[in-house]
């Protein structure tokens, strides 16, 4: 990936801070969106923009003169579905065609398990399996992977689709020992996702080596070449210990605590 130019957005959030070192060590000339707060440069390599990616002018500034987005700009937790529409809708739409505009390759945007998060904790899910949103956010991620498909489909544009796990420093709950993504395995996916050849378009689950996962990503993840060299299960003993936090239906599904906000008993 040396020498490619790549945009971040998102690059003020938890991903950012941890892809921004990882990315400019790899040789990546950076241009890191920040939304309305002004980052500091890590180095000579990155350049930082602000603004609201709903706005054209901010996407530009974000992407003139780059090959690649990392699309990590959004809401990305649960909330109220005016909220998650602006942004995750309106604002990755506007992205999107800002890719068209300045021609880039190939747009890796940040996805999440919560599209699939009504699975049972029982299932394997393959790249393939169907969409079960948990809530406005998954249902948001699942539309943001469409537009990635359709982007590649009608104007040429690679996608890479990254169903990004519990992204953090380590697993601290039981549901983590399946959905975890540790930093050092992000980093490579994201490397991954930007350099690797891809078939157009493509998603891939972002998780570490975990033996407890809900996801088979024997398939579409090697075909990146993503290695994950990290697991939960190095803290099993010390969760396994611990009470589960999640209510009792919570523990049935992928989404967890974001499953039963809002929702309805089944009879
Ligand atoms: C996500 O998509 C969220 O962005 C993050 O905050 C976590 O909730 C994560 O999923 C998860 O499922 O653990």
């Amino acid at each position: 990936a040396t020498g490619m130019r790549v945009a971040l957005s998102g690059a003020g959030g938890q991903i950012g801070a941890v892809l921004r070192p990882r990315l400019l060590a790899a040789g990546i000339v950076l241009r890191s969106g920040g939304g309305p707060t002004a980052l500091t440069p890590l180095s000579e390599a990155e350049t930082v923009t602000t603004g609201d990616l709903r706005d054209a002018d901010a996407v530009d500034r974000l992407l003139e003169g780059t090959e690649v987005l990392v699309h990590m700009a959004g809401t990305s937790v649960e909330k109220p579905l005016p909220e998650v529409i602006e942004n995750n809708l309106v604002a990755l739409h506007a992205i999107y065609e800002g890719a068209r505009r300045h021609a880039l390759r190939r747009v890796v945007f940040a996805s999440s398990n919560h599209a699939f998060g009504m699975h049972s904790v029982e299932s394997r899910l393959d790249p393939d399996a169907p969409f079960r949103p948990d809530g406005a956010y998954g249902l948001s991620k699942a539309w943001g992977e469409m537009m990635g498909r359709m982007y590649w489909d009608r104007h040429g544009i690679e996608g890479v689709a990254l169903r990004i796990g519990s992204a953090l420093p380590r697993p601290t709950e039981f549901r983590h020992l399946s959905t975890w993504l540790g930093h050092d395995d992000l980093a490579q996916l994201v490397l991954r996702s930007i350099a690797a050849p891809v078939p157009g378009y493509v998603a891939v689950w972002g998780a570490s080596d975990n033996p407890r996962s809900y996801w088979n990503n024997a398939d579409a993840a090697a075909a990146i070449g993503y290695r994950p060299t990290q697991s939960a299960e190095d803290w099993a003993e010390e969760i396994l210990a611990q009470e589960n936090p999640l209510d009792p239906i919570a523990r049935t599904l992928q989404g967890g605590s974001f499953t039963t906000m809002d929702y309805t008993p089944q009879a």
